[in-house]
């Protein structure tokens, strides 16, 4: 996949991802009330869906944005890896109501409103992306990135230009045929701008350099746009069991999707394609980007 040779780490990539996504797992139980807290309903609902064991990609890319900007406590980068989740999960709360995608099974339990109701899963959807900005707020942001920089770029990511523009492309394409550049256009705001987000937050709680924030926004919108590729594939190729979620489902509902536009073997070609697009855009890093390159390669091969 790669010409650069692999630069040894003291611990391999699938202990260190445990060992994040133990990190994660933590700070995102703290991250909101505990389910005794009235009014008891909201908050496990909160906690059912955001507690779930997600892959926590988000917030892990957060974490290895920073310490590839050179953050060595990565204490003050944690509120900003679990609001990112926050974001995400309400994403996921909301896109799963029937007024939407209309799904039982996210995350290998019922969806939200499934256990809880409709009513309740909007405003558990509400409360998670309201409390992503409590967290952002904590944040000892440094001089070259100010606070109000980092509030900003998270309510664009998850406004109207981008994560939300992605949805309503989605939904307004539904029976229309679509080009690949529509399909493409609903990616990268549905997908990889929280992706592109994400590092972009990590790396500027780390104070990164504008050229060191500039590779990882390219690194971003790749890795963000070969990361929904893939997803578009195992759609048709992985099982529920596998995925946590139901697959099959893009078939079903004729979906803007990659294999839709182009079959499955060019889809698998463009993922490729995308994610040595992403490993070019970390050279500037050099062995500082290496976590990151291993991480994308690793999601290329993911098979949930
Ligand atoms: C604003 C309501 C609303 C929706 C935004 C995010 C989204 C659009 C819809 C959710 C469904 C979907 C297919 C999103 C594309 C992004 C994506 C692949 C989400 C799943 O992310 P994973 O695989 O999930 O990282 P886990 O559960 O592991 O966190």
């Amino acid at each position: 996949m790669t010409s650069r040779k692999a630069i040894r780490h003291p611990d391999g990539l699938s202990s260190y991802l445990e060992e994040r996504r133990k990190l994660v797992e933590r700070a995102l139980a703290r991250s909101v009330p505990a389910a005794s807290v009235c009014p008891v309903t909201i908050h496990r609902a909160m906690r059912h869906s955001l507690l779930a064991g997600g892959k926590r990609l988000r917030p892990i890319l957060t974490l290895a944005a920073a310490e590839a900007c050179g953050a060595k406590d990565l204490k003050n980068i944690l509120p900003a890896a679990c609001a990112v989740e926050l974001i995400h999960t309400y994403s996921l709360v909301h896109d799963d109501l029937p007024c939407m995608d209309d799904d039982d099974l996210r995350r290998g339990r019922p969806t939200c409103h499934k256990v809880f109701g409709e009513g309740i899963a909007v405003l558990a959807g509400d409360a998670l992306l309201t409390q992503a900005f409590g967290l952002l707020a904590t944040i000892k942001a440094p001089q070259r990135h100010p606070l109000s920089r980092l509030l900003a770029e998270t309510a664009e990511t998850a406004g109207s230009l981008q994560l939300i523009a992605g949805q309503v492309a989605d939904i307004e394409a539904e029976g229309r045929k679509l080009s690949l550049g529509d399909v493409r256009f609903i990616h990268e705001r549905k997908t990889a701008a929280m992706i592109v987000l994400s590092l972009r937050l990590g790396a500027m709680i780390a104070n990164a350099t504008p050229s060191q924030l500039k590779a990882l926004t390219d690194f971003g919108r790749s890795l963000g746009l070969a990361f929904q590729i893939l997803d578009d594939i195992l759609d048709v190729t992985a099982t529920s069991e596998q995925l946590g979620k139901s697959a099959g489902k893009d078939l079903k509902a004729a979906k803007a999707t990659y294999p839709a536009v182009l079959g499955l073997e060019a889809a698998r070609k463009e993922a490729e394609k995308t994610t040595r697009a992403a490993l070019r855009a970390l050279q500037p890093l050099g062995a500082r980007g290496e976590r990151l390159s291993e991480i994308a390669e690793f999601l290329l091969k993911r098979q949930g």
